[in-house]
């Protein structure tokens, strides 16, 4: 039996204007060659590696592509990007006996490095640039080269330095998982003090509705955004307080779950009422909230500009942000803040972080057997994350 000739599609579904096939196989040159017709009238197979060819696509007034030699056995097809030119190209191959197979399937099959192959998957899900570089940090071995590291650190009996360079690479696990999915940030507080209007100016966008009506937000309302190239879910909700009517109710219920989810609540004060009768409340609703004791909280005074001054609001703790989503004064405070408390260390370039939750529980597995003085163990578990 001949060996497979793959046909994938590198570029994401959806429409673009360029989008780029991939045929690979030891069969790969001949399989285009009988689907591809070059202007130029030369054989592909006399052209040079890494240069590119234009022609049509199957019959003479077919699609017009170009096709280049990417390797021996690889041949990229650059075609237009709409779902029908694509689905043309690849048709055409796959009847000619071309095998399709999606490019997570292909990158699993042809990278001999798993976790470099993992660092992949990862970066097509970054939503910024600041996560894909740590990823591609990744990609380029950081994290295999520690794990190694900590391998032979334990196997020479060096527990010390084994659990130090875990250790390094575990302090970056709540970064590393949140690398492709978003940290969640929950505004909270009293109806009418101004969450809605937070979120909009944090936005930058009218994202939720505001109006001077307590308990006008009902569902919870959120965004996807970035601080500091740090991805961010922020998620407005239902003002707490005893229930008005069901609807209500329903939107206070719903914004408990939101908070429990929640790896840092924004817990929103008016702060015309002064911190301290603030801070009163505040302490006989944490008795009653359990999962607010065990959360990070960020704590805001809103709508400063109807105080004469600043010190109108009273002694107030530091860490505590004074907002006016009327006139954007001290939002940018706020929004540094959050970036500091979800990611209070970023890890330096190069720095070795792991991205998975298997590769957590493994690295805590590793400290565990580091601990017992079990080098069997430790190589077990971090072998099964490098290989
Ligand atoms: N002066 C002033 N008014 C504000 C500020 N922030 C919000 N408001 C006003 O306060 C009222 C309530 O604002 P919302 O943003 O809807 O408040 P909320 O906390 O989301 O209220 P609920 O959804 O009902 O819980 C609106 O009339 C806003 O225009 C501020 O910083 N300064
Ligand atoms: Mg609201």
């Amino acid at each position: 039996v001949a060996a497979p000739t793959y046909v994938i599609e590198l570029t994401p579904p959806g429409r673009a204007a360029v989008a780029v096939v991939l045929v690979a196989g030891t069969n790969a040159l001949p399989l285009v060659a009988k689907c591809f017709a070059p202007l130029s009238g030369q054989p592909i197979s006399n052209m040079p590696l890494r240069r590119i060819a234009v022609g049509r696509w199957g019959q003479l007034n077919g699609e017009e592509v170009v096709v280049c030699r990417r390797s021996d056995h690889e041949i990229e097809i650059h075609c237009h990007g709409g779902v029908a030119a694509v689905r043309a190209v690849m048709n055409r191959l796959i009847e000619r006996g071309g095998q399709q197979i999606s490019w997570q399937q292909w990158l699993r099959q042809s990278s001999a490095d798993p976790l470099a192959c993992a660092a992949r998957f990862a970066m097509a899900d970054a939503p910024t640039t600041r996560t894909a570089a740590v990823l591609l940090d990744q990609f380029h071995g950081a994290l295999t080269t520690r794990l190694r590291a900590a391998l032979e650190a334990a196997a020479t009996n060096d527990w010390e330095a084994a659990q130090n360079t875990i250790e390094r690479i575990l302090q970056f696990r709540d970064v590393g998982l949140h690398l492709t999915k978003p940290w969640r940030v929950v505004l909270t507080g009293a109806p009418n003090v101004g969450k809605s209007s937070l979120l909009n100016s944090m936005a930058g966008f009218q994202r939720a509705v505001v109006s001077p009506l307590p308990g006008t937000t009902r569902d919870v309302v959120t965004l996807n955004t970035a601080i500091d190239g740090w991805p961010v879910q922020l998620a407005d909700t239902a003002g707490i307080r005893a229930g008005k009517d069901e609807l209500e109710s329903a939107g206070v219920a719903l914004a408990q779950t939101a908070l429990t989810d929640a790896e840092l609540v924004v817990a929103v004060h008016d702060a015309t009422m002064g911190f301290h009768s603030i801070l009163r409340q505040g302490n006989r609703k944490a008795g009653a909230d359990r999962a607010m004791q065990q959360k990070r909280v960020i704590h805001v005074l809103n709508k400063i500009d109807l105080l004469a001054s600043a010190g109108q609001a009273g002694d107030y703790p530091l860490g505590v942000i004074l907002t006016s989503a009327l006139t954007g004064e001290g939002i940018a405070q706020l929004l540094a803040s959050i970036g500091r408390v979800l990611v209070p260390v970023a890890p330096a370039p190069g720095a070795a972080v792991p991205f998975t939750p298997d590769q957590v529980a493994s690295l805590d597995l590793a400290r565990t057997a580091i601990n017992q003085r079990d080098a069997a163990a430790v190589r077990t578990v971090l072998m099964s994350v490098i290989a």
